[in-house]
């Protein structure tokens, strides 16, 4: 038996090595990633602390983006069979990108199977109804151009709905569905039809490549790096030309926060086009991109809204209002962190006081940080942005249609998981073990 999260692991390597094999300058940015991580640690920083070099290693999130409600669910059917489940709620057709997609992301959700494979997919779904984007014509036929299309196999889903009912496939039928899930997330060879992708692309270039191709593709694939300074300056040593910036907040001399990412543009990839008269010619699109990360510790809503606050300001402001230590963003209830009883406190005599601050102070209990698994939409947006060609066109008057969690929670038939309850989760049962441990109350 395969379990989850063995076909979990077993699919990023394989979504890696489809990925490099097809978009070259995705392997260098790993190469060179790998190589950092590796003087990072042997820098002797304390790395380990935001999580092991080997999860660090393998840790890469991809991103994805369907058409249809239908096609989300199915999505959703193929993620559930790694262990990964919808977290969060993005409306990015509010953030600065405005483009006409909401999307979670699914990820494991336990802190044992983040240990063992973090892997997570950012997912986007095209809202077709918004009549900012699209008129009621155009909605009709992108959902009947969407209808007719199949991403996921149906032998592709049922292996799935097998995986996630036993928690895992017997060999022969793992390979398979591997195989299977892999192929849905390649680039199709088929030809692009070139009106309907430029009718699209008039509107937005994410509609374009979402709804006027017949299938669907990872656009980038992310490897996380423990320092993304140096990442950022020896790309541009490797020839490869990343984004103005790297988004999040300036690198200071605090703790690690939430999310740092940078990019590197589209790479103009050969692709055929059917023309009007439908001869094929050959063309090219750019969609395929890189991206990179580094994480820090997750924030609380208090934390969160600071960080908000701060975002786009420089360093020395960080300095003034953000704390510059773990220990103060435990205490001001800005950060989660795993507590642990400690075993190594020498025995005097003394009570455990009733406080956090005399808890860490006191060396009854040890605080490790929480790895931010999430996105940001300030950052999603700027990477949807970085690659769009042209601005598209909206209607301002006209309304949107309604999306938060809840509904995306309707449209999934799944349970869409609030990010800050599933951090809330971890850190309370962690206090609670740490203070029964050194025989304190547990509340
Ligand atoms: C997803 C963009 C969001 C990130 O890292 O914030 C994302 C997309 O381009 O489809 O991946
Ligand atoms: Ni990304």
């Amino acid at each position: 038996m395969i379990t989850t999260w063995e076909l979990r692991a077993a699919f990023a390597r394989r979504l890696s090595a489809m990925y490099g094999a097809e978009v070259p300058a995705y392997t260098t940015l790993v190469e060179v990633t790998a190589r950092i991580n590796e003087e990072v640690i042997r820098g002797g920083r304390d790395a380990g602390r935001l999580g092991g070099i080997e999860r660090v290693t393998a840790e890469r999130h991809g991103a994805v983006r369907v058409g249809t409600a239908r096609e989300l669910r199915q999505a959703a059917q193929v993620f559930a069979a790694l262990g990964m489940h919808p977290v969060g709620f993005y409306d990015l057709r509010e953030a600065a990108a405005s483009v006409p997609v909401v999307s979670t992301a699914f990820r494991p959700i336990s802190g044992g199977e983040l240990e063992r494979n973090p892997f997570r997919v950012f997912t986007s779904m095209l809202t077709t109804a918004d009549r900012r984007f699209f008129d009621r014509d155009l909605e009709a036929r992108l959902e009947a151009f969407l209808g007719r299309r199949e991403l996921f196999p149906r032998e592709l889903l049922e292996l799935a709905g097998r995986a996630e009912r036993d928690e895992g496939l017997e060999k022969s039928s793992a390979e398979r569905f591997l195989a299977l899930a892999v192929a849905a997330f390649e680039l199709s060879p088929e030809p692009v039809d070139h009106g309907w992708y430029g009718e699209l692309e008039r509107v937005s270039s994410v509609a374009a490549d979402i709804g006027g191709v017949a299938s669907t593709h990872v656009n980038h694939l992310t490897p996380r790096v423990l320092d993304i300074d140096e990442l950022y300056r020896r790309m541009g040593e490797h020839g490869i030309t990343m984004i103005d910036a790297i988004q999040g907040p300036p690198r200071w001399d605090g703790p690690d926060v939430l999310l740092r990412q940078t990019s590197f543009r589209a790479l103009a990839e050969p692709r055929r086009f059917r023309a009007a008269d439908g001869r094929v010619v050959e063309g090219a699109l750019r969609v395929r991109f890189g991206e990179v990360e580094a994480r820090g510790i997750a924030l609380t809503r208090a934390g969160r809204a600071l960080y908000d606050e701060l975002i786009g300001e420089p360093a020395e402001v960080w300095a003034g209002r953000f704390p510059r230590t773990e220990r103060q963003l435990a205490l001001d209830g800005l950060a989660y962190f795993r507590y642990e009883a400690r075993g190594d406190r020498p025995r005097d005599g003394r009570r455990p006081p009733g406080d956090l601050a005399g808890l860490l102070d006191g060396g009854w209990v040890a605080a490790r940080p929480i790895v931010y698994e999430d996105f940001l939409p300030i950052s999603a947006a700027g990477i949807f942005q970085s690659n769009l060609t042209g601005q598209g066109t909206r209607d301002t008057s006209a309304s949107g249609t309604y999306y938060d969690r809840h509904t995306l929670s309707e449209v999934l038939e799944r349970p869409v998981h609030d990010p800050f309850e599933l951090y809330a989760a971890q850190r309370d049962g962690s206090l609670r073990q740490a203070l029964g441990a050194i025989g304190l109350p547990k509340d």
